[in-house]
């Protein structure tokens, strides 16, 4: 009897987007060590907090699909893109692929309503938001920078900025509190 109630589709396409959340966390882990190595301690430590989350994103796909009879292939990760060029470069990227993935999760969103696939539409909601927050953080980030000078900020702001974000609250839990429905 068969018990997989996704279809080959949506496995491949959530696979896909499982995988595209592991590559996130590849992507924030290098650039918190380029962040750690240039000496901003407080901008490393808020990046390698975020790239927890994107493994915890990774394990909700994981999750979502072997509970529902499909089988999560855990495959080869794409490397990360280059290290930024200063701190300016660092949160543009940070904004890009949130973009870049929000865009990915609302392709899925699309397929599911396409195969009237409830289940996964549901699933996929809490992505939504989380992509919508992700998004403002990133601005966030961005428009911070910008005030301080953008590509130009000067040494002493870009200390504050390092100070501040490495007193940010965190979001990402240790590994042993979160679960997948709250990662
Ligand atoms: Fe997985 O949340 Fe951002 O990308």
């Amino acid at each position: 009897m068969n018990t997989n109630r996704l279809s080959e589709k949506m496995a491949k396409a959530l696979n896909d987007q499982m995988t595209k959340e592991a590559h996130a966390a590849q992507i924030y882990l290098s650039y918190a060590t380029w962040a750690d190595d240039q000496g901003y301690d407080g901008i490393a430590n808020f990046l390698y907090r975020h790239a927890n989350e994107e493994r915890n994103h990774m394990m909700k796909f994981l999750e979502y699909i072997q509970e529902r009879g499909a089988r999560a292939h855990i495959t080869a990760i794409p490397a990360p893109d280059s290290d930024p060029t200063n701190v300016n470069d660092c949160f543009e990227k940070v904004f890009k692929q949130e973009v870049a993935n929000t865009e990915a999760i609302y392709k899925v969103v699309e397929l599911s309503f396409e195969q009237k696939d409830w289940a996964t539409w549901n699933f996929m909601q809490w992505f939504v938001k989380e992509q919508a927050e992700e998004e403002t953080l990133a601005m966030n980030l961005l428009d911070k920078i910008k005030i301080a000078g953008g590509a130009n900020a000067k040494d002493s702001v870009l200390y504050s900025l390092d100070r501040d974000l490495g007193n940010t609250p965190d979001d990402a839990k240790l590994a042993q509190d979160a679960t997948t429905d709250n990662p």
